[in-house]
């Protein structure tokens, strides 16, 4: 069997970490089941970077250091400066750097040597996520002309936004040098093919020759999931466990759920802002509702993350401070993060799952609250709009995370929504999330990476109808 090789910025080596990234959870399912070589960043930073390789079952994890420039430019710079804030819509937050740009590129090649020491001819590869979108030219510069596939987990902006951004016409061309570009949904699929169709005036059609030599590259929308049932099953036993007993005992009344990394893709102060908005209108609720909201901490070292990290607790304790009383606190702000187990428990037991980021590629954290509730008493999604996952969940309580007064609304009409209509969405919710189950995921992505005379099943991707002159600066 061919080996799979998967690369990312970071590497999930099994046992190491309690609370798996999104990227660990996606993957899963595709390293049970096939032979997997998965490489990237050991999370180490050295003058004398190492490289070395841990064997678990039939799998194989190769993990390098980074150098003190190359973690600043290509990790803190370029990687979450540029291209995190950018592909999240926020153009403001961006700060450019021609050097940041040079150290993005020298990692990926980077990673580039590493791996065509291991490589063998009938190998795949499967590169994930915005950090290392020139891989594949690289690989191809080094001789090699294997399939090669990459998916990209956080939205793209549409061409007006991602012109904005310097040295564009250097980067997502590159793009071209991959067999199969995946995308979490049509969206994001169609601002893709409208950058290409604007800027390189490709043709708006599936199968564009934009590599080198006569390889097409594909474009198709492979929305992520969750092991449905698993999940199910976790939450079901962990609503038992001493732990989330204690928690939901100390917690009277009804239970608001919010769960995401500090990052400000996810909205955090605006939703906090709409539940003090909720409790400011309707204080029959004041002593009857908690809101728990569980933000680990990340990338603290960026001075955009520390910042929130003050703001989100100021917000916090601002609302803390208006509305509590000696036996009731309306938000348990909780800065750590907890083994799925745990969270599995708290989603069961909260009766509303509030989130709303204002930009997301998927939100796994939604789909993970439904797959938790029980059936028969299940509580009501808030999900935001801009979150990929609205693309599938219609009938969640869908709201404008820009806008604290719908979202206050929304609390409103989810605490008092009668349990037949919570039956429902939670129904139709389901049937949803068992259409995108992660453990087809991978192998849908692989199936249409394999060469065009093997394919099946990939849908075509018809974007919607666009210019196909070329923007004159790509002509320069
Ligand atoms: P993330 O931005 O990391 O992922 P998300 O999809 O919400 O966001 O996944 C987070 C995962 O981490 C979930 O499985 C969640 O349970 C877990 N998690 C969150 N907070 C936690 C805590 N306090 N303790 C323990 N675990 C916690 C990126 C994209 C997303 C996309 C995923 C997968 O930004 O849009 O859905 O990749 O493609």
């Amino acid at each position: 069997m061919a080996r799979i090789f998967i690369i990312s910025n970071r590497v999930a080596i099994p046992g190491a970490s309690d609370h798996p990234g999104g990227l660990e959870v996606v993957l899963k399912a595709t390293l049970r089941t096939h032979p997997c070589v998965w490489l990237g960043w050991s999370g180490e930073v050295s003058e004398k970077p190492r490289t070395r390789t841990v064997t678990n079952r039939s799998n194989s994890y190769i993990v390098t250091d980074l150098k003190p420039e190359d973690f600043d430019e290509y990790y803190n710079g370029f990687a979450n400066r540029v291209l995190w804030p950018i592909f999240h819509y926020r153009l403001d937050l961006a700060e450019f750097s021609r050097r940041d740009l040079s150290g993005y590129m020298r990692v990926n090649e980077h990673f580039a040597d590493e791996l065509v020491k291991v490589l063998e001819p009938d190998d795949i590869v499967w590169v994930h996520d915005y950090h290392l979108i020139p891989l594949a030219k690289a690989l191809r510069a080094r001789g090699f002309g294997n399939r090669i596939g990459f998916f990209l987990h956080i939205p793209l902006p549409p061409p007006e936004i991602l012109t904005a951004m310097p040295n564009h016409e250097r980067l997502i061309p590159l793009l071209g040098e991959y067999d199969l570009v995946g995308f979490q949904t049509d969206g994001d699929a169609a601002n893709f093919a409208r950058y290409l169709a604007k800027e390189l005036g490709a043709p708006s059609h599936m199968s564009l020759r934009l590599g080198s030599g006569d390889r097409a590259m594909r474009i198709g929308t492979f929305p992520v999931g969750i092991e449905t049932h698993p999940f199910t099953r976790l939450a079901r036993r962990a609503v038992k466990t001493p732990f989330a007993r204690q928690v939901i005992e100390s917690l009277p009344g009804t239970l608001i759920i919010g769960v995401d990394r500090l990052d400000y893709s996810k909205g955090i102060t605006l939703k906090l802002e709409a539940y003090e908005r909720f409790l400011a209108a309707h204080p029959q609720w004041h002593g009857r509702i908690t809101y728990l909201q569980i933000t680990p901490k990340s990338r603290s070292q960026i001075k955009e993350y520390s910042e929130m990290e003050t703001a989100v607790s100021s917000a916090a304790g601002r609302i803390n401070g208006a509305f509590s009383e000696a036996s009731w606190t309306p938000v348990r702000y909780v800065n750590r993060p907890y083994s799925r187990t745990t969270l599995a428990g708290l989603y069961a037991a909260a009766d509303v799952g509030l989130v709303t980021p204002m930009r997301d590629g998927m939100n796994l954290v939604a789909k993970e609250y439904v797959a938790a509730q029980d059936p028969e008493n299940p509580g009501v999604l808030i999900l935001s709009r801009f979150a990929g996952a609205a693309d599938e969940f219609r009938d969640a309580l869908l709201v404008n995370p820009y806008d604290p007064d719908a979202v206050a609304a929304a609390i409103a009409r989810a605490v008092a929504m009668p349990l037949s209509e919570r039956k429902a969405r939670h129904g139709e919710l389901y049937a949803a999330l068992l259409r995108s189950d992660i453990s087809h995921w991978g192998d849908k992505f692989l199936k249409a990476l394999e060469p065009p005379d093997r394919q099946g099943g990939l849908r075509d991707f018809i974007p919607p109808a666009m210019e196909s002159k070329p923007h004159p600066a790509a002509r320069q």
